[in-house]
């Protein structure tokens, strides 16, 4: 048996189990680096799936149809659950999901800049689902070939459930497509809006991505920044032609050489700023996020009371103390 107590025995256990392409999980030895990189980009996807339920909740209320309203619900609990899901992924890591929270109300932790934009009309919920939920899935796909093990297969079903809001997406932009003159406009607009702050989830350009060359290694990620966004335009061009909308960049053209579609750079100082908190919806998200967390409180605290009387009768009944 490999004696595997001292350090670099442990860190070559590590190394080999990444470059066998296997799992890390929870109970193994891991650096402390490839922890608090998982914890940093766990926590920012969880919150993101907990904030993300904002933008298209707006319009529950508003919804044109029964048949709408009860598609946009189970997509907007669906996120709930991702986010449940990744915050249990970082709890595998020793991290602590009211410490997360904390953090991200106190601006301390970020969440994608996408749903830092406001949702302006109904068509704003199909191109969520088609755009975003698309960039989404082109980016988690991957993902569930993460080396963590919790974090891998939390995207598994992740990924099954965001198919399905692209879709619902997808078929609620067909169908306006379908309609009126105004409805097409409606939808051409939202396009218009969506299009960059979508190309920008996938994060900086590759040469001012300070983390992706360490998460490479790690298989953390499995592709770079430009190239997950190159895969989505490449992806989204033939269903925009389908969809008979057109995407806002004039640079937008299929080279030959490449094999792939040119297109312009994304405004980068706009990426900046809304990650630092000056997007159009940022301060009402956060406002919204803390709101919802201190009305919940009364529903932790009754939990943990409940928690703790079960624990004093489980221990009146062992003659055990915990
Ligand atoms: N927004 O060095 P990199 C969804 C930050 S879920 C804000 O390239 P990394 C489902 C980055 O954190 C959407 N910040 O970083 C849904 C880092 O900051 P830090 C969320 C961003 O981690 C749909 C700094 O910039 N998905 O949509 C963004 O290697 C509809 C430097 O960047 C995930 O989280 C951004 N867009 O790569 C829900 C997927 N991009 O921490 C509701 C998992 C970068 O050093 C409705 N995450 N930053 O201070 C990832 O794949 C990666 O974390 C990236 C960024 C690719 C997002």
């Amino acid at each position: 048996m490999t004696n595997v107590e001292a350090p670099q025995d442990l860190q070559n256990l590590f190394d080999e189990t990444i470059a066998a392409d296997q799992r890390i999980e929870p109970r193994d030895w891991m650096p402390d680096g490839y922890r608090k990189t998982l914890i940093r980009q766990v926590a920012q996807h969880a919150h993101s799936e907990i904030i993300g339920m904002q933008p298209e909740g707006n319009w529950l209320t508003r919804a044109p149809s029964l048949r709408r309203k009860a598609i946009l619900m189970a997509k907007v609990q669906d996120e709930a659950g991702h986010g449940l899901y990744l915050y249990s992924a970082a709890e595998t890591l020793g991290a602590d999901r009211g410490d997360l929270t904390t953090k991200l109300i106190e601006g301390k932790q970020k969440y994608s800049s996408i749903f830092n934009y406001p949702t302006l009309t109904y068509a704003d919920v199909g191109v969520i689902g088609w755009l975003v939920d698309g960039a989404a899935i082109c980016n988690q796909v991957p993902l569930c070939r993460s080396s963590f093990g919790p974090y891998a297969r939390a995207m598994i079903r992740v990924c099954k459930e965001e198919s399905f809001h692209q879709r619902q997406g997808f078929e609620l932009l067909a169908t306006m497509m379908r309609g009126t003159e105004a409805q097409r406009a409606m939808v051409q607009e939202a396009v218009d809006r969506w299009w960059w702050p979508a190309l920008m989830m996938f994060g900086p350009p590759d040469d001012e991505s300070p983390n992706t060359e360490q998460s490479m290694k790690w298989r953390i990620k499995r592709h770079t920044n430009d190239e997950l966004r190159q895969r989505f335009v490449d992806m989204s061009i033939p269903q925009a032609e389908i969809l008979g909308v057109t995407f806002p960049d004039p640079d937008l053209r299929w080279n030959p050489e490449r094999g792939a579609h040119d297109f312009g750079e994304p405004d980068w100082s706009e990426f900046m700023d809304v990650v630092r908190g000056n997007g159009a919806a940022s301060v009402e998200r956060i406002t919204n996020r803390k709101a919802a967390h201190d009305n919940g409180a009364w529903v932790r605290d009754a939990a943990y009371a409940f928690a703790q009387r079960e624990r004093l009768a489980h221990d009146r009944t062992t003659g055990e103390t915990s």
